[in-house]
Order: C-alpha cells, then sequence, then structure tokens
C-alpha cells in the first residue's frame, strides 16, 4: 500500500502513529506530496483524489480510500478490528462522534493557517479568522473536560488529539495551550513517550 504524505501533515500523521502503533507500519510505502491551497495539482485529482487532500491510502489493486478516518477505520480491520475504535455499541459511536470534533478543530487551524499564509493580505478577514480559531480552541476545552478519553487504553481519540495538540504546537506555537489546558497538557507529555507519537512530530517551523 502507499499513503500520500506530508510530514507537516496533522491527518497524514494521524494515520501514520495508528499505522505503527497497529503493527502496519512496513505495510505502507510514504510517498511525499506536495498539495496547495490555491495551486492546481491536475495529476493528483485526476488520478488519486478530486479533493487534493493528503492522505489517501492506495492499495496495491490500486483503488484508493480517504480520508484519514477511513484509512485509520481500514487500517483498525486490517489488524483485526476494534483496536483503535470500538467495533460496536454506544463506545463506538462516541468514538466516532468524538474524532468528527476533533477533525473539525483540525480543519479550522487549517483555515486559519491558510487565511494567514495563503490568502493574499488584502483579503484577510479577521472575524472569519477569529470565528475558526474560537471553535478550535472550544474543541480543545472540551477536550480538557474528558478525564476518561485522556487516560483510558490507546484509541483513536488519543491519537487524533495527540495531532491536534502537535499541530497547535507546530503553527501556533504562542497560543498558549499548555496553560488553558494543563490535562492536555499533561495528557500530550504521556503521550510523547510513545517512540509512535515521537518519530511522527512534525519538522521544526
Ligand atoms: N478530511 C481530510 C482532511 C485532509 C486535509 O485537509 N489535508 C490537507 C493537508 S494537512 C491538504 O491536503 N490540503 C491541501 C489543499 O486543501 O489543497 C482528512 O481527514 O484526511
Amino acid at each position: 500500500m502507499k499513503l500520500t504524505f506530508s510530514p507537516a501533515s496533522p491527518f497524514a500523521r494521524k494515520v501514520r502513529i495508528a499505522a505503527i502503533e497497529l503493527g502496519l507500519i512496513d505495510k505502507i510505502e510514504f510517498v511525499p506530496v506536495s498539495v496547495v491551497p490555491g495551486q492546481p495539482n491536475d495529476e493528483y485529482s485526476r488520478d488519486i483524489s478530486p479533493l487534493k487532500k493528503l492522505p489517501v491510502l492506495i492499495l496495491d489493486d490500486g483503488s484508493v480510500i480517504l480520508d484519514s478516518y477511513v484509512i485509520v477505520e481500514y487500517l483498525d480491520d486490517l489488524a483485526g478490528g476494534g483496536k483503535l475504535i470500538p467495533a460496536s455499541g454506544a463506545a463506538r459511536w462516541k468514538v466516532k462522534t468524538d474524532h468528527s470534533i476533533l477533525q473539525g478543530v483540525l480543519d479550522s487551524m487549517l483555515l486559519c493557517r491558510y487565511e494567514k499564509m495563503v490568502r493574499p493580505k488584502e483579503f484577510y478577514w479577521q472575524a472569519w479568522h477569529d470565528d475558526h480559531w474560537n471553535r478550535a480552541w472550544a474543541g480543545m476545552a472540551r477536550f480538557e473536560k474528558q478525564d476518561d478519553a485522556l487516560s483510558r487504553p490507546l484509541d483513536m481519540i488519543q491519537i487524533a488529539l495527540t495531532c491536534v495538540l502537535g499541530y497547535a504546537d507546530f503553527r501556533f506555537p504562542d497560543c498558549g495551550w499548555r496553560k488553558a489546558y494543563p490535562k492536555l497538557n499533561a495528557f500530550h507529555e504521556k503521550m510523547l513517550q510513545r517512540p509512535s507519537v515521537k518519530i511522527s512530530l512534525p519538522p521544526t517551523a
């Protein structure tokens, strides 16, 4: 299998950590790809994903699996199922819903980043930026209050939350999440003890 990848992408990092934790990392070839908002990549859009986003998992028969959540679910299945995502019952829907929140947090953070770094300065829209930052911040606050999610055995939520916090450090180093969210800070320190988390840290900004 191949995975379209960038070391800066929190979504790709999520898949990488999951693949390591599930013992599947050696089955995946990581293919660095450049997809930049505002710039076409016709080959990628045509052959891999019309959404022009990474990561995408390309199976040996050429079929594709996306997005990052579905890839992790696929890998979890390959590993026997129920390892990172509960196989059934209320816990499954809770994990899926919490993951949607974390996915939204990352989407909002990326939009903030694009607003500042990609959009021409004359079109910068502060209120829109702040609205998305507030969503990301409120999403983090939600997990600060979830002791169980921070302390139970490793699952998809802990991996996704780690990627959110790592991305906050990477792109918004002065945002102050550690001070505002001490339980998330302790959780992140604990997660950093895992080789999968350490090896996949985003490049130094
Ligand atoms: N929902 C997607 C989001 C993926 C995503 O936004 N990837 C970013 C990189 S971190 C991307 O490819 N951006 C390029 C673009 O939007 O042009 C997932 O979970 O995989």
